[in-house]
């Protein structure tokens, strides 16, 4: 490990500094290795960008329209060239209106042809954010309600089917209850939801978070369904603060998607929001900001998603690059059209 150290520390002179390359010439053995090793790290780079692109079949299930960051992971999904978005699901409360506020999203984006399926309705309004998509109707927004929609992808797909699930996990849980036969057909579920070490203060001790309070009864049959399932749980989301900095910088580029973006965090009327959902939706695309660990993840009545015992049933993510992962958001979402 020193010795790669001092190598790359070279690279690092080779490349910016005159002086140390006319030392470098002067011992040619040394020159060859340091390329040499510059070539492995560049491949090695490369090999990474190759992993990262990976290709990955997606549902996102969303509880768009009332916090703001399902818009902004919805948007990074279908930025993502390896992502193939097979469709989004709406869950919790009013979710026909969820349906037109993501078809129309989408439509924008340059994705109207994404299906759209409204989940089981539910007597939670939708808030503001509403608004933009009221006048909004498009044959994208299928009859087809999201189990059954969920059910027929996952069978024509057989082990390939992602669920980025960013809502409560009510359509899951009723996808599981009447087709249980499908659990071994996914591939994986990513979730935004729960907390095991942290509150929304990003301290100790853990709370229970919002998705998983809004349907504890269908989060605790999805975390016992033996599907694999990864969990971006407060911890590794509650510090995503996209700033009114990264706003404006996004903003800018003034693009049917930005503009969207814009007018959506206008209505959504907080100055910054935190990009929880975004962080599992980077994962399930393969562009991790994060670490993990497996872990036995037990769901409580009231919502608490704590440690327990018994084989580890959730891959929970942790130490998140919180910068990066921001960084990640602007470079993504801007070349959207
Ligand atoms: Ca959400």
């Amino acid at each position: 490990m020193i010795r790669q150290q001092n190598y790359k520390n070279l690279v690092v002179s080779c490349i910016f500094s005159n002086g140390d390359i006319t030392r470098l010439l002067e011992d040619k053995t040394i020159l060859l290795s340091t390329l040499t090793l510059y070539g492995v790290m560049l491949m090695t780079r490369i090999q990474g960008a190759d992993k990262v692109a990976e290709p990955v079949k997606i549902v996102l299930d969303t509880d768009i329209g009332d916090d703001i960051d399902d818009a902004y992971a919805l948007a990074v999904l279908v930025a993502q060239k390896n992502v193939t978005l097979l469709g989004v699901t709406t869950t919790f409360g009013e979710t026909a209106k969820r349906a037109q506020l993501t078809a129309k999203l989408l439509k924008v984006m340059g994705h109207g042809d994404v299906p759209v399926h409204a989940g089981r309705e539910g007597v939670q309004k939708i808030r503001e954010q509403y608004a933009w998509a009221k006048d909004y109707h498009s044959r994208s927004i299928k009859k087809e309600p999201a189990v059954e929609f969920l059910r027929k992808t996952i069978e024509r797909n057989p082990g390939e089917v992602t669920v980025v699930a960013i809502g409560a996990l009510t359509n899951l849980a009723d996808l599981f209850t009447k087709y249980p036969e499908v659990k071994s057909k996914l591939k994986r579920i990513v979730i935004m939801g729960g907390a095991v070490y942290v509150g929304y203060n990003n301290q100790a001790p853990p709370v229970i978070e919002w998705n998983i309070r809004c349907d504890p009864p269908a989060a605790k049959i999805v975390y016992e369904s033996g599907v694999p399932l990864t969990m971006a749980g407060l911890e590794a989301t509650t510090m995503m603060q996209f700033s009114v900095e990264h706003q404006k910088r996004l903003y800018a580029h003034g693009t049917p998607t930005t503009d969207a973006l814009a007018a959506l965090t206008y209505l959504w009327g907080n100055n910054v929001p935190t990009l929880f959902d975004g962080v599992a939706a980077a994962w399930a695309a393969g562009v991790p900001f994060c670490d993990s660990e497996m872990r036995h993840v037990e769901v409580t009545p009231e919502g608490l998603t704590k440690f327990g015992e018994g084989k580890p049933n959730v891959e929970v993510l942790i130490h998140p690059r919180k910068e990066a992962f921001l960084e990640w958001n602007i470079t993504t979402l801007e070349t959207l059209k």
